[in-house]
């Protein structure tokens, strides 16, 4: 069975973290993964204080296991979630589409470990610095908000750049990217995409249809006028997206346009105006399963994988 130092550091049996997901990652889906071995993490996204106390209680129900919180820098609830983190002890915290320096000393002084996510290797040695348990290094092949490089670019160049473990994230959806992973220096690996479409996912059927149906280019990039790119999978509402990015309207019609945009695919499933964030390996993904389902047979593969990595190395 593969084990790894960050399964050690944070007392988890599989060396895989669940992405917190906005609107997706929820207590539920959390709680399963972290019953299963892995981390679950429930994301704090853009809602408050009192639907983040409400996860973090449905996944104590459903474990004693330690689960995460991602906290998404850019919310206007930053503030009040990473209050609530804090207060409520939650084991980890990953945080992402930011720097969560000011944040570190009360979230440290509650005793969590703090896992940001980065995607570059100055943001992981800034991290290093102010206290990080471990970071994870995104790549560009991740859904939602993503940086410029690439996983297979990133994560070797951040494990060279700090000290601390480095979780891979971007373009893993199999035992495949996990063993790669490894191989790139990585301790463990975080999935987002092939958690979306787990049994106790609660996002709408129609979501988990998209991914299931997804093909190795269904996804685009769009938000980079707005310095925000972020991958979601082609649809009418995407495609207008990019066409009103070029199309010389204001930052503020631009906003309007993305507002309320990630509630309508992952709560009301509308294939038109609903922006359904996924990444890159959603290609790979072709059938719902239960999470437990997921992490053995992801860590099987990876185990079949490095025991005979020299196949086609004379
Ligand atoms: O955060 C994510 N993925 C997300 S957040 C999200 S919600 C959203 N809603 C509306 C618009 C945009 C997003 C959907 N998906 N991933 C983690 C991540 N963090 N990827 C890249 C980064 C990152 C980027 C820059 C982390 C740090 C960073 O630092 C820049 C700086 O200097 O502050």
């Amino acid at each position: 069975m593969i084990s790894t130092p960050i399964c050690d550091i944070l007392g988890i049996q599989y060396p895989i973290f669940q992405g917190g997901m906005a609107w997706i990652s929820d207590g539920k889906l959390a709680g399963a993964v972290s019953e299963a071995g892995g981390l679950g993490i429930i994301s704090a996204m853009n809602a408050n204080a009192e639907y983040l106390r409400g996860q973090i209680k449905i996944a104590r129900e459903l474990t004693d296991k330690p689960f995460g919180v991602n906290i998404m820098l850019m919310s206007p609830f930053a503030d009040e979630v990473a209050q609530v983190v804090a207060e409520e002890k939650v084991a980890v915290v990953t945080t992402g589409a930011g720097n969560p320096s000011k944040y570190m000393k009360q979230w440290l002084e509650a005793g969590i470990k703090v896992i940001p996510v980065v995607a570059s290797v100055s943001m992981a040695k800034l991290m290093q610095r102010v206290g990080a348990t471990a970071v994870i290094a995104e790549g560009g092949e991740s859904g939602g908000h993503i940086g410029e490089l690439t996983t297979m670019a990133l994560v070797p160049q951040v494990v060279s750049a700090v000290a601390i473990p480095v979780i891979a994230a971007g373009g893993i959806g199999d035992g495949r990217g996990v063993a790669a992973s490894f191989m790139l220096g990585a301790v463990g690996v975080q999935l987002g995409t092939r958690f979306l479409v787990a049994k106790e996912c609660g996002v709408h059927q129609n979501y988990k249809n998209k991914v299931l149906k997804a093909n190795d280019i269904a996804t685009m990039t769009t938000g980079k006028r707005l310095g925000h790119p972020v991958r979601s999978i082609k649809n009418p509402y995407s495609k207008e997206y990019l066409r009103l990015e070029y199309s010389g309207i204001s930052d503020e019609e631009l906003e309007a346009y993305g507002r309320g945009s990630l509630y309508r695919a992952a709560v009301e499933g509308d294939e038109k105006t609903g922006c359904f964030l996924a990444g890159q390996i959603a290609g790979m993904v072709n059938r719902e399963q239960p999470a437990k389902e997921i992490i053995e047979e992801i860590f099987r593969e990876a185990e079949t994988v490095l025991n005979g990595a020299t196949k086609w190395v004379k």
